[in-house]
């Protein structure tokens, strides 16, 4: 990548499928398994919390026993050696909210979505590193209020570090997207986004996605493989 100097890397749940993480919108995934409105939105919280509280226990419980592959082990490797690079940035954004990115070895990444292993107090607002579970309603660490949520961002609720994001993305000579199918916004429009401020654009995905039309390029397979082949 001789020419590209500012970099923005968008991932999706694909990226960490074949870690073994279930994705959103496939046959058999999460939203099949759950109806979105019950365990993804605040209304949903507001009815159950108990639901909602288990249904993200268990998924904190089952990333302590996966690994990440050689999609994230590769972003790590190439944010290590843009950091060597004079006048060159890199913004790795994921929609994930595991850390699998961090434990392939990146250093910086941005989690527009929210994180598993945090709690969020909905009385003091403060975020807490969690790894536990919360469904046995334990206090905010902080405050000490009976109010702790999991710190992921639900519909209808803002994402976090926008205004980060959009500053990348309107600097970025390339955008580059894995494993998203590009029906959630805002990350669904940042492609739009990007081009539109003059950067190429990349896809990485294991199939078309909603947002290939936008792509310069759409490379389909799967991210353990595409990802350390592009990032080599
Ligand atoms: C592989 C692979 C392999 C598989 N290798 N690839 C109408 C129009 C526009 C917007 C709206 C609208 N109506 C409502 C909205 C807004 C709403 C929205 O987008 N709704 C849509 C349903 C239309 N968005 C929001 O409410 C957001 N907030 C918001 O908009 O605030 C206002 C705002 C205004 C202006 C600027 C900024 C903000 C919040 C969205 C929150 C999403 N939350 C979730 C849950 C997070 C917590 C949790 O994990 O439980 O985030 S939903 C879920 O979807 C999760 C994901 O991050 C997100 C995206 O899913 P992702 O990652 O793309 O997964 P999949 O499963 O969809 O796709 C996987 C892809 O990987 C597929 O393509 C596979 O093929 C591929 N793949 N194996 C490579 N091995």
């Amino acid at each position: 990548m001789p020419d590209i100097r500012k970099l923005v890397i968008l991932t999706g749940a694909g990226i960490s499928a074949e870690s073994g993480i279930d994705t959103f919108r496939a046959e058999g995934g999460l939203w099949e398994q759950h109806r979105v409105e019950d365990v993804a939105t605040p209304e949903g919280f507001a009815r159950d919390p108990d639901l909602v509280l288990r249904f993200y226990d268990m998924r904190r419980a089952a990333l302590a026993g996966v690994q990440p592959n050689a999609a994230h082990r590769a972003l790590a490797q190439l944010e290590r050696e843009w950091a060597k690079r004079d006048g060159c940035d890199l913004l790795l954004v994921t929609q994930n909210v595991d850390d699998l990115h961090e434990r392939g070895g990146a250093n910086d990444v941005l989690h527009m979505h929210g994180q598993l292993n945090s709690a969020l107090c909905n009385a003091c607002e403060a975020r807490s590193p969690w790894t536990g579970s919360m469904a046995d309603r334990p206090p905010c660490p902080v405050c000490g209020a009976y109010a702790l949520r999991p710190d992921v961002v639900w519909f209808g609720e803002m994402p976090y570090d926008m205004d980060t994001i959009y500053a990348s993305i309107r600097s970025a000579d390339l955008f580059v997207s894995i494993g998203t199918s590009g029906a959630v916004y805002p990350a669904a429009g940042f492609v739009r986004d990007a081009a539109e401020c003059g950067a190429a654009t990349l896809e990485l995905n294991l199939e078309q996605s909603e947002g290939s039309a936008w792509f310069d390029e759409s490379r389909l397979g799967p991210a353990g493989e595409l990802v350390p082949a592009w990032v080599e």
